[in-house]
């Protein structure tokens, strides 16, 4: 990790700290624009606090600047608390509170300090007030000379004469660009160089030779494509800002309840049989009809073979994967054994892994949500037990376990559409990864459940798509789907949310067809 911006430090050092509703609350309200609206908020709070820092420091030195130390302490603790703290993260924090106390001081050295608090009296009795700032500020609002109860004049006759607070708020203001510009440089910095090796690597091709069958993509516009685009593919994660690994300098660590210990280098990595599987990754935090869910071709190594390697003692059950930034994850050693394909991705559908989809190795574990199983930047995994372990999301009160739970999603027309009367069809996806799915049903209104027609399957690990012709008939209509595993299941109409172990429900839509 080369460079740490301190206000993404605090920010993620928020993300670990705030309770499991919170985050819960803010990926439900801000979907995966939750980072950038939890960004806003610090630095929101940051200028808040730097304001209250200017105010302070003019009325009772030297609490401002104290105040600003503090800030700059925070962003130190935060930086250096994280897991992929590079060795100069402190850095940004201090240089810029130093920042913000120099501007602090140099401002008020300019201006004479005031000795009371500027309440419209006594402003109006300071020469300040025939500066031509604050007449044409007079000018535009005249009323604000009699101080009425409304609250918005009486603000704006405390604020008028004071061109000092002004001065400080700007300068306090110019501190936290100060910050801000160190660093976003320091990150950009070094997200560049990592990019580029990224954009220049070449994988080797797979030992094997995945193919979609025909008839596995069904030709209806709208309809999810069978394999998402990796510009489309939903991202979920905790890191604020995407963690930066040169694969020269990683290597994976196979420790714990284990025979022999293994580590593996980049290089080894790729000089070892890479295989290509297709699987449908998905989120626990999906809701019904939602869209944290894709298909890609992952290119990479069996997770079975290296754990054979490494020999597991008989009571272990669980393998605990971390992140280069700290998130871990506890999959069922099961999992990782059986003959499944739970590999060790490098490649996503032709290319090296995008940056923020866990370059340059991640894991991806068919039949499993990803906060059990498809740990990004992974580069440690301690073979241990479910009884003595926990992971970032189990120990914020999500499921242990996280099978994929059953699911189907109309794709086909849109939630809210206008649909034009007369033939049309109906279209969407259905999984349940590792188990397959055997039949999707629809109902329209209050109809009998009507057969939809499924594609071919590429195979149990990803989903699958269906259609239904539809006669559509004037009016409002409600459709909704439901999916049959190859066990016989049939998914539950029972409404779930996502936590703690994913949502269930069938997807229902509305449509006016005129
Ligand atoms: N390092 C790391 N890996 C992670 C996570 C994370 O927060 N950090 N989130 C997991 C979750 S909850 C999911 S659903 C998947 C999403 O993978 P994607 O972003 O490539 O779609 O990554 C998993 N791997
Ligand atoms: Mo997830």
């Amino acid at each position: 990790m080369t460079g740490t911006s301190p206000v993404s430090a605090v920010g993620a050092a928020a993300i670990d700290l705030a309770p499991a509703w919170a985050k819960d609350t803010a990926i439900a309200l801000f979907g995966t624009a939750d980072k950038i609206a939890l960004i806003i908020g610090v630095i929101v709070v940051l200028l808040t606090v730097a304001i209250g820092a200017g105010l302070l420091e003019r009325r009772v030195p030297p609490w401002g600047r104290t105040l600003l130390a503090l800030l700059g302490l925070v962003g130190v603790a935060a930086a250096v608390t994280r897991a992929d703290a590079g060795m100069l993260s402190w850095l940004a924090p201090l240089a810029a509170a130093a920042a913000a106390m120099f501007a602090l001081a140099l401002l008020l050295r300019r201006a004479p300090a005031a000795s009371e608090p500027a309440v419209s009296e006594h402003a109006v009795s300071e020469p300040a007030v025939s500066e031509p700032a604050v007449s044409e500020f007079r000018l535009s609002d005249p009323d604000s000379a009699s101080a009425g109860p409304d609250p918005r004049l009486r603000l704006n006759s405390d604020t008028q004469p004071d061109r000092r607070t002004f001065l400080v708020w700007t300068g306090v203001a110019a501190g936290i660009g100060v910050l801000a510009a160190l660093g976003g440089t320091a990150l950009r910095a070094g997200s560049q160089a990592v990019a580029t090796i990224r954009d220049t690597l070449r994988l080797p091709a797979a030992t094997n030779a995945v193919t979609v069958p025909a008839g596995a993509e069904l030709d209806v516009p709208g309809l999810s494509p069978l394999l998402t685009p990796n510009a489309d593919f939903y991202r979920i994660d905790t890191a604020l800002s995407v963690p930066q690994i040169d694969p020269a300098t990683w290597s994976l660590r196979i420790h714990g309840l284990v025979a022999q210990e293994v580590t593996l280098s980049w290089d080894e990595l790729l000089a070892l049989p890479l295989e290509e599987s297709i699987t449908t990754l998905a989120c626990v935090s999906n809701e019904v009809g939602g869209d944290l869910i894709g298909t890609a071709a992952w290119l990479g190594y069996p997770i079975r073979e290296l754990l054979a390697r490494a020999a597991p003692d008989a009571d272990a059950d669980m393998v605990l994967s971390t992140s280069q930034d700290g998130f871990t994850a506890g999959t069922p050693l099961e999992a990782l054994s059986d003959e499944r394909n739970a590999i060790l991705a490098v490649g996503m559908n032709g290319e090296p892994l995008p940056l923020a989809h866990g370059f340059p190795v991640r894991m991806v574990v068919p039949g499993l949500y990803g906060y059990v199983s498809a740990t990004k930047w992974v580069v440690d995994l301690e073979v241990t037990r479910f009884a003595d372990a926990r992971a970032y999301w189990t120990d914020r009160g999500w499921s242990e376990r996280g099978p994929i739970k059953l699911e189907s999603r109309i794709d086909v027309p849109r939630r809210g559409a206008n649909v034009a009367a007369g033939d049309t069809v109906i279209a969407g996806v259905a999984w349940q990864q590792h188990l397959g799915v055997a039949g999707v049903e629809v109902q329209i209104d209050d109809g009998v459940w009507l057969q939809a027609t499924l594609a071919t399957a590429i195979s149990d690990d990803t989903w699958v798509q269906w259609m239904l012709p539809w006669r559509a008939a004037s009016g409002s209509h409600t459709i909704r789907c439901r999916a049959t595993n190859t066990d016989g299941d049939t998914q539950t109409a029972a409404l779930a949310p996502p936590a703690p172990d994913g949502a269930t429900g069938w997807h229902t839509i509305q449509v006016s067809v005129g």
